[in-house]
């Protein structure tokens, strides 16, 4: 097929892993040691799938948006697991295992499946789109994210008739993942979606940024992008997806359910308890001086998605 170019050699495929793994180690030592400014030098581990083309750019998507420096997009990261800094991902994140990869899909599906992580590959054709991505905590970015819409994958498992929702669950690596110690959430990090959310043609499945492989501190090697929604419902490093009759307990709705809610569209008419939400700050656009831009409702994908809400009571959903 000619999705799939002649391989280049990947570092992890000329070394030995286990060298591959403990320069990582050292490396993350070092750079621990000589502190945040060693991070944009660290090569970032990614999930070792060189050779893929990640698709072309599909114009219909954040055609006119000034995209976030790739820098602020893979060192600027919420991946709890990792540990609670935005600087902790890219840091840490060097001892992942990635390789074998497996997604299992069950629940209420017709054809529950275990997907290798290149069967899932090649279950539709990639192609990039920018996304507006708007955290909870108030900051956003705008992001060139390399997938393919998650309904192919839904369709190809055949849910059952009594399948109204799905869940995404994260994979947990206690020796690679410093974070897992805290108590902060009940691991795994799980987070889920309406089907019908889930099947909107915006949430994209995701498997590479910027046009190359999804560095760990994005979700490597799969993760979930759902723009028109808070960050962390954007499920990273996906193990496991099931599609269940009941709605999911997701992991920030069972920390905190007065703060944050199953649904958590972007709004900015609905204030977070502590904090307005009805504006954010441009990761990489001019640091801390730079006026903030209104958050939009829906985080301006309101023509796509609107109409899933209509009739609901988005102060009381939220
Ligand atoms: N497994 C897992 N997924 C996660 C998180 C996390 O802590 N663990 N953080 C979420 C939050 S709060 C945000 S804002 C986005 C950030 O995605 P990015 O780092 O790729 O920009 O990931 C989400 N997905
Ligand atoms: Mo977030």
């Amino acid at each position: 097929m000619s999705r799939f170019k002649i391989p280049q050699i990947a570092p992890s495929e000329i070394t030995p892993e286990y060298i591959w793994t403990s320069r990582r180690t050292w490396l993350k030592h070092v750079g621990a040691a000589m502190g945040a400014g060693v991070l944009s030098s660290l090569p970032l581990q990614a999930w070792g799938r060189e050779g893929i083309s990640y698709g072309q750019r599909n114009p219909e998507f954040g055609a006119d948006e000034k995209l976030t420096p790739e820098e602020d997009v893979t060192t600027y990261n919420n991946f709890y697991e990792f540990g609670t800094g935005k600087e902790d991902p890219a840091r840490y994140g060097g001892d992942m295992r990635l390789q074998p990869w497996k997604v299992k899909v069950d629940g209420e599906v017709l054809r529950p499946q275990e997907f290798d992580l290149d069967d899932l590959l090649k279950l539709a054709a990639l192609e990039e789109r920018v996304y507006r991505m708007r955290c909870v905590e108030g900051w956003s970015m705008v992001i060139p994210w390399n997938g393919y819409p998650l309904s192919a994958l839904l369709k190809a498992v055949e849910p059952t008739g009594n399948a109204k929702y799905v869940e995404f669950i994260t994979d947990m690596q206690p020796d690679a993942m410093p974070g897992l110690r805290s108590r902060i959430i009940d691991w795994p990090y799980l987070e889920g979606l309406r089907l019908d959310e889930a099947m909107n043609p915006l949430t994209l499945l995701v498997f590479g940024v910027y046009g190359k492989a999804l560095p760990v501190a994005n979700g490597a090697p799969v993760r979930v992008a759902i723009p028109w929604k808070y960050g962390f419902k954007s499920g990273k490093s996906i193990v496991h997806i099931r599609l269940t009759e009941k709605q999911p307990e997701t992991s920030w709705v069972r920390i905190a359910p007065h703060e944050y809610g199953f649904y958590a569209n972007v709004n900015p008419d609905v204030p977070h308890p502590r904090w307005s939400q009805a504006t954010e700050r441009r990761i990489g656009s001019g640091g801390l001086f730079a006026p903030r831009l209104p958050t939009q409702m829906f985080n301006g994908y309101g023509e796509q998605v609107a109409s899933l809400y209509s009739g609901m009571d988005l102060s009381r959903y939220y």
